[in-house]
C-alpha cells in the first residue's frame, strides 16, 4: 500500500475530481421533473479533513478515522445567493448531524463549508438528529424542524425501542442555532414536522405526521396541522387531518410532508413522500398536492400516484427502494430545485417550474381508488388522443 504522503495525494486527487464533476440533465423523463445525471452531495463530498487524521505522527497509515456513512435527506434554502443545504450526514458510528453544503448553480459543485452545526440539546438529550427542514418564516427566523430520537423511556430493556419528537432550532446567520423546545401534539410521536413560512391568523402552523410507534404510524392518520400561539413553548392546537393515507394508494401505510409548502398563484404547493407496503419491504415514493392560500390545511387538487419514483441506482442503498426529499428551492425566475435522497445514501437534484409543477397538479386526475375508476381515465385520455386530427 502506499505511503503517507502518496496516500493523501490520492485521496486529495479523487475529492478535486469529485467537487468539480459537471453534472448535467439526464434522460427525457416524464416531463414533470428533469433528473441531473451524477448525485449532488455523497458520503464522499464530506472533507477529508472531517474524516481523516491528517497528522502522520499520530495516524502514519493514513486510516479513515471517522468514516461518513451516507449523506442524504437535506433542507434547502436559497441563502445570499447561494443554494445551501443542510445535509444529514450519517456517520459510521450510525449518529446523524447536520453541515451545510453550498453550491453557485443549485445542480453541481456543492461543497461543506464551516464545521458541522452544533445544535444545542434541550434536558432531554437527543440520541440522533436528522432530516432538516430549513424554513424562512415570515417573523425573520430561519428555523430548523428535525427529527430528535431518544430511547423509549417505557421499554428499557429494548435497545431498539425509541421515541421520535418534533425538535426546532432557529437561526440568523445559518452557523449559530437557538434550540426552542420540542413541539408538542395530541397526535403522539412526531416525524417530518414542517413549519408553514407565514402566520395564519397571526399564529405559527405546523405540519405534523403523528405515530403510535417509532416506525409505525399506528392510528397517525396522516399530515396534519395545526396552531401555535407562542413558539418559545410550541404546543399544537386543533391538529386537522390535511393529507390521510388511505388503502391501496402509494401512501396507503404511511405519509409526511417534505419541504415547507411553496407559495403559487393558484395555492400552496405541497411535497410529500407516501409509503406502502411490498413483499420486497416498504417502497417510499414522492407525491404532491395543492392547497388553498388562506387555509393552508384544505386540499384542492391531488394527482393519483407518485411523480417520483426510485429509478435505476436510485433504488439501492442502505434503506433500499426510498425517495425522500426534505428540501427544495425556488428562484426568481420560477426554476424549482428539488433534492431529493435515494435510498438513505445519497442525495440528488431535479429541476423543474412552478409552472409546470402546477401543470401537472392541477390536471393530473386524482385517485379514483379503483381499478375501475383507474381504467376510465385512461380509456378518456386515448380516445381524446384518438379524436386529435
Ligand atoms: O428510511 C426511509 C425514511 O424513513 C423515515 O421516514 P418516515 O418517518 O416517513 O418513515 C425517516 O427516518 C427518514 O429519514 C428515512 O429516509
Amino acid at each position: 500500500m502506499e505511503g503517507f504522503d502518496a496516500r493523501l495525494e490520492l485521496l486529495r486527487e479523487q475529492e478535486q475530481a469529485l467537487l468539480a464533476q459537471v453534472n448535467s440533465p439526464a434522460g427525457l423523463g416524464n416531463g414533470v421533473v428533469q433528473r441531473w445525471q451524477y448525485p449532488v452531495v455523497t458520503a464522499a463530498h464530506v472533507p477529508i479533513e472531517w474524516r481523516y487524521d491528517l497528522n502522520p505522527d499520530s495516524n502514519p497509515f493514513l486510516l479513515e478515522r471517522l468514516a461518513v456513512n451516507a449523506a442524504f435527506n437535506a433542507g434547502a434554502i436559497l441563502w445570499r445567493g447561494k443554494y445551501v443545504l443542510a445535509v444529514r450526514v450519517e456517520g459510521a458510528d450510525r449518529k446523524s448531524f447536520f453541515a451545510l453544503a453550498e453550491s453557485d448553480s443549485g445542480t453541481q459543485g456543492f461543497r461543506f463549508t464551516g464545521l458541522p452545526l452544533v445544535i444545542p440539546e434541550t434536558d432531554e438529550p437527543d440520541t440522533n438528529v436528522y432530516d432538516m427542514r430549513l424554513v424562512a418564516h415570515a417573523d425573520g427566523w430561519v428555523y430548523g424542524l428535525f427529527c430528535a430520537e431518544r430511547p423509549d423511556p417505557d421499554m428499557p430493556g429494548d435497545t431498539s425501542a425509541a421515541v421520535a419528537a418534533g425538535g426546532i432550532v432557529r437561526s440568523q446567520d445559518l452557523q449559530h442555532w437557538e434550540r426552542l423546545p420540542d413541539l408538542v401534539t395530541e397526535s403522539g410521536q412526531q416525524r417530518n414536522v414542517v413549519l408553514h413560512p407565514e402566520f395564519i391568523d397571526g399564529k405559527y402552523a405546523f405540519y405534523t405526521r403523528g405515530q403510535d410507534g417509532f416506525i409505525d404510524v399506528g392510528r397517525g392518520g396522516g399530515i396534519g396541522f395545526g396552531l401555535v400561539e407562542d413558539i418559545q413553548n410550541p404546543r399544537v392546537e386543533g391538529e386537522v387531518l390535511v393529507d390521510a393515507k388511505a388503502y391501496h394508494t402509494i401512501k396507503e401505510l404511511k405519509n409526511g410532508l417534505g419541504p415547507a409548502p411553496l407559495k403559487t398563484s393558484q395555492g400552496w404547493l405541497h411535497l410529500a413522500h407516501g409509503v406502502r407496503s411490498t413483499a420486497a419491504g416498504l417502497r417510499y415514493v414522492l407525491y404532491l398536492f395543492l392547497s388553498e392560500l388562506e387555509r393552508p390545511w384544505q386540499v384542492t387538487h391531488q394527482p393519483a400516484g407518485h411523480f417520483m419514483a426510485p429509478e435505476g441506482l436510485e433504488r439501492v442503498g442502505d434503506v433500499s427502494n426510498v425517495l425522500f426529499s426534505n428540501g427544495w428551492i425556488v428562484d426568481d425566475d420560477g426554476t424549482v430545485y428539488i433534492y431529493y435522497a435515494s435510498s438513505d445514501t445519497r442525495l440528488h437534484v431535479a429541476t423543474s417550474s412552478v409552472e409546470r409543477l402546477l401543470d401537472y397538479v392541477t390536471n393530473t386526475p386524482a385517485d379514483g381508488l379503483r381499478s375501475a375508476a383507474s381504467v376510465q381515465h385512461r380509456t378518456e385520455l386515448i380516445q381524446r388522443n384518438r379524436a386529435l386530427p
